[in-house]
């Protein structure tokens, strides 16, 4: 067989017809007939319909061949109306390379029995076009930042503190004090600030979530940045633009992908800043509930309905959020933090101002009952050479959950770990 292999998507063109080529992939179905053989066979760009006549060499291990064996093909290309993707290989020569057994997952299988066999479903054809979108949504958040001058940092993922709460925490064992998995990037994140001014990442983050939802992992992946000299309406101006930036990229280069998921993308065609701004309080008069209520995540998604755009909900009651959000000077009840609520979602990113006076955060650990030898150096931080600063974080999964229109967070990942699921 020839070395030189083309790409199923190389092959599927007017140019290609009547020649000679080499492709390599897997089947993923199999029809018999008396004198026919088709396979269908796909590799990580496209699938393409092989058939193979009775008289040819290859009849012999085409009839062996099983769904997910990989193999090599030669053949003639033609352009045919009625195959899936409107080219055919006339096969002259099939190798196989490793022939399968029989593969375990068919039509109409339980959601829960294809997360058991992921190690196998990541072949499907959704999951791979998702993938493929989220792999775009990484790229664009790179470029993105670094047009705009961030430094990518890290942080620790080993803490000692807790970011967002000490419920979701997760211990790590095997020291002899207690550690855990980095819920957030963003205290020592906030350290960064003092040397690079302007930093992002996009890292993994764990929380012990113990609610089974759509849209929560016990292991996710979160864009932060961290900006100083930032304040709560330049950073809503600066997610706003990330957000257009990552939509606008998908659209150019998923096309396909989109095409395959039957993702109709006018709603992401239109997209523009601003989005909308709702403060809690209004939000509030909108669901007809009263001051300390929790919003829903149904909540959330009726409200971005209403309005026809994304939200970014701001001004909720300080002890609703977390220590580190700075007190609105304006109305001090509520603090100058914002989610970002989107289309059938809702919350995809938290951001806010943070607080920059040493007082006003001593202030704040009390409130949530932290204590503050705990955050000694994180207070440290306002002792020397303080400024305004604010950052974000951004949900990729629930972001690309969005984009994609897939309904459970579990769709947007290759190998999904929550409470109840930690393999394979
Ligand atoms: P927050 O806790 O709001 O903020 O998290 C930021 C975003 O992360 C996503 N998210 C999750 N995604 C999947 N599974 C989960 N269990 C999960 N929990 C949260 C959401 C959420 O909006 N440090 C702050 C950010 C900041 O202010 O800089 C933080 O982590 O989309």
């Amino acid at each position: 067989m020839a070395a030189e292999f083309s790409s199923i998507e190389s092959v599927l063109d007017d140019k290609q017809a009547g020649k000679l080529v080499h492709i390599r992939g897997w089947v993923h179905r199999k029809r018999d007939q008396k004198e026919l053989i088709f396979l269908v066979i796909r590799d990580s760009t496209d699938l393409i319909q092989a058939v193979i006549k009775k008289d040819s060499k290859a009849w012999k291990d085409a009839e062996k061949i099983t769904i997910e064996s990989s193999c090599e093909l030669s053949g003639k290309i033609k352009k045919e109306e009625r195959a899936p993707t409107g080219y055919e290989l006339q096969v002259d020569d099939l190798k196989i390379i490793g022939l399968a057994e029989r593969f375990p997952i068919t039509k109409d299988l339980s959601e829960e029995f294809l997360r058991d066999v992921r190690h196998l479903w990541l072949r499907s054809r959704k999951l791979t076009q998702v993938l493929r979108v989220r792999s775009e949504v990484f790229r664009a958040i790179h470029d993105f930042y670094h047009k705009e001058g961030f430094t990518e940092y890290q942080s620790p993922i080993f803490t000692t503190q807790a970011c967002e709460g000490g419920s979701t925490l997760f211990e790590v064992k095997g020291f002899d004090r207690k550690v855990y998995l980095s819920q957030s990037w963003q205290l020592h994140a906030e350290a960064g600030i003092f040397a690079l001014e302007k930093i992002y990442t996009v890292a993994p983050m764990f929380r012990a979530e113990k609610s089974r939802t759509t849209r929560h992992l016990a292991e996710a992946w979160l864009a932060e940045s961290e900006a100083a000299w930032l304040d709560f309406d330049g950073l809503l101006k600066q997610e706003e633009e990330l957000i257009i930036y990552v939509v606008q990229h998908v659209l150019k280069t998923c096309k396909k992908e989109f095409k395959e998921l039957s993702r109709d993308t006018k709603d992401l065609e239109s997209l523009k800043a601003p989005f909308a701004r709702l403060k809690y309080a209004d939000a509030l008069k909108k669901l007809g509930k009263k001051w300390g209520y929790d919003l829903t995540d149904k909540d959330e998604r009726e409200l971005v309905a209403q309005l026809g755009k994304p939200i970014f909900l701001t001004h909720f009651p300080r002890d609703m959020k977390a220590f580190y959000m700075k007190p609105d000077p304006k109305e001090p009840k509520t603090v100058l933090g914002a989610d970002l609520l989107a289309p059938g979602i809702g919350e995809i990113s938290g951001g806010s101002e943070r607080i920059v006076d040493e007082k006003e955060l001593q202030k704040s650990l009390k409130i949530f009952k932290l204590k503050e030898e705990d955050y000694g150096w994180y207070m440290d931080l306002r002792k020397f050479g303080s400024v305004p600063h604010s950052g974000m974080g951004l949900g990729i999964e629930r972001l690309v959950m969005w984009l994609t229109g897939m309904p459970h967070i579990m769709d947007v990942v290759s190998f999904p770990r929550t409470l109840y699921r930690l393999s394979p």
